[in-house]
């Protein structure tokens, strides 16, 4: 397994291309409604997770700030010992209002810096507007949009910088000028959605591939049922563990971090206890075997006329 211990009870790590080591398990925090999102991370982060992957465009950001304060004022952890992801949206692409968005999450957070900002989706949307309505759209400039976020590297209040939802192709893309580097391309991923040309892409080029809706985002507006595979159930059962259990380790031996989602706190323990345990090989290859569908396909963005992106392989480049 790609991914080292630190201690003998410690959660696990990845270290990414910047030299740091991200914790593999990270809490969830889109959906998370208000109100209940601050309990989650408190309980997640008593119960043993360091890391929280957080969104300006999740509304929720504020609440989980109070919630890290309490837990630094009291003692439960040091800010030094937390990993928190933020992510910059669609309407912040041009280059004056990277840091701006940054810095309003950082108020929000209540934080001096965050550990990895990343670039939310590829395209870039107008200023001020959060829907993903087509003529809202405006073509992608990564290079102003990156340069910008190598900035905030440069500044220190951005300890690592990356993307999410990028495709093979716009990751290609974005190394050939890059002088940073992304350190994490954060992308749905779960064993209905393996990935494997982009992951090992990512793997030749350093990137850490990071796993969004690890659990197939169940309940979501996303179709599918990850969690009712018949593969996992019947691993799960095998292995006396739950089909969350199967597809977050599965997820980790993969070599990604993984960030399950939960408000619960059984949940939230449970998808925690992934590291004393592992699934065996010949049932790990079974895993690869799953029929395959992306569950987040972003219909939403794509229109013939007004958008940039004129069809699903468009937008995907053909990763579909
Ligand atoms: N970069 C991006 O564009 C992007 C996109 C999507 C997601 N994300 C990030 O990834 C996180 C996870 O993705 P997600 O929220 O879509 O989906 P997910 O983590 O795959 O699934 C979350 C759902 O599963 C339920 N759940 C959690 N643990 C469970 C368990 N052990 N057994 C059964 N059900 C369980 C949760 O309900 P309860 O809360 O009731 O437990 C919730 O409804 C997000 O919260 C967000 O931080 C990023
Ligand atoms: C929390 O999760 C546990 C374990 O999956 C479940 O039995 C319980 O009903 C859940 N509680 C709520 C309030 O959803
Ligand atoms: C990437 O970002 C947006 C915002 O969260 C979607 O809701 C989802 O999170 C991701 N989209 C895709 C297509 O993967």
């Amino acid at each position: 397994m790609d991914c080292e211990r630190e201690s003998e009870s410690g959660p696990f790590f990845f270290e990414l291309n910047t030299g740091e080591k991200m914790p593999a398990v990270g809490l969830g925090t889109w959906k998370a409604e208000p109100g209940v999102v601050g309990d989650a991370v408190i309980a997640a982060v008593k119960a043993g997770y360091r890391h929280i992957d957080c969104a300006r465009v999740y509304d929720n950001e504020k609440e989980v700030g109070a919630a890290l304060k309490q837990l630094f004022s009291n003692g439960v952890v040091k800010r030094n010992e937390m990993w928190i992801t933020s992510k910059l949206w669609c309407g912040d692409h041009s280059p004056e209002d990277v840091s701006k968005a940054l810095s309003k999450t950082l108020e929000d957070l209540q934080l001096d810096y965050v550990d990895l900002y990343l670039i939310h989706w590829p395209f870039r949307t107008k200023p001020g507007s959060r829907g993903f309505e087509p003529d809202s759209m405006l073509p992608l400039c990564l290079p102003e949009t990156w340069s910008a976020m190598e900035g905030l590297y440069a500044s220190g209040q951005a300890r690592a910088i990356g993307v999410s939802n990028f495709s093979t192709k716009k990751l290609q893309d974005l190394l050939s000028f890059s002088k940073v580097p992304p350190a994490v391309n954060q992308v749905e991923c779960h064993p209905v959605w393996q990935q494997p040309a982009l992951h090992n892409f990512c793997r030749s080029t350093g990137v850490h591939l990071s796993a969004y809706s690890p659990l197939g985002s169940p309940g979501s507006w996303i179709k599918g049922d990850v969690l009712k595979d018949p593969t996992l159930i019947e691993i799960a059962e095998k292995l006396n563990k739950s089909p969350a259990q199967i597809a977050l380790r599965w997820g980790l031996q993969s070599g990604h971090s993984v960030l399950p989602k939960s408000t619960n706190e059984t949940r939230i323990k449970k998808n925690l206890d992934l590291f004393d345990w592992s699934i065996p090989q010949h049932l790990f290859l079974k895993l690869s075997e799953i029929p395959q569908a992306r569950l987040l396909r972003g219909e939403f963005v794509v229109h013939e006329s007004l958008s940039p992106y004129k069809s699903l392989e468009e937008l995907w480049d053909g990763d579909i």
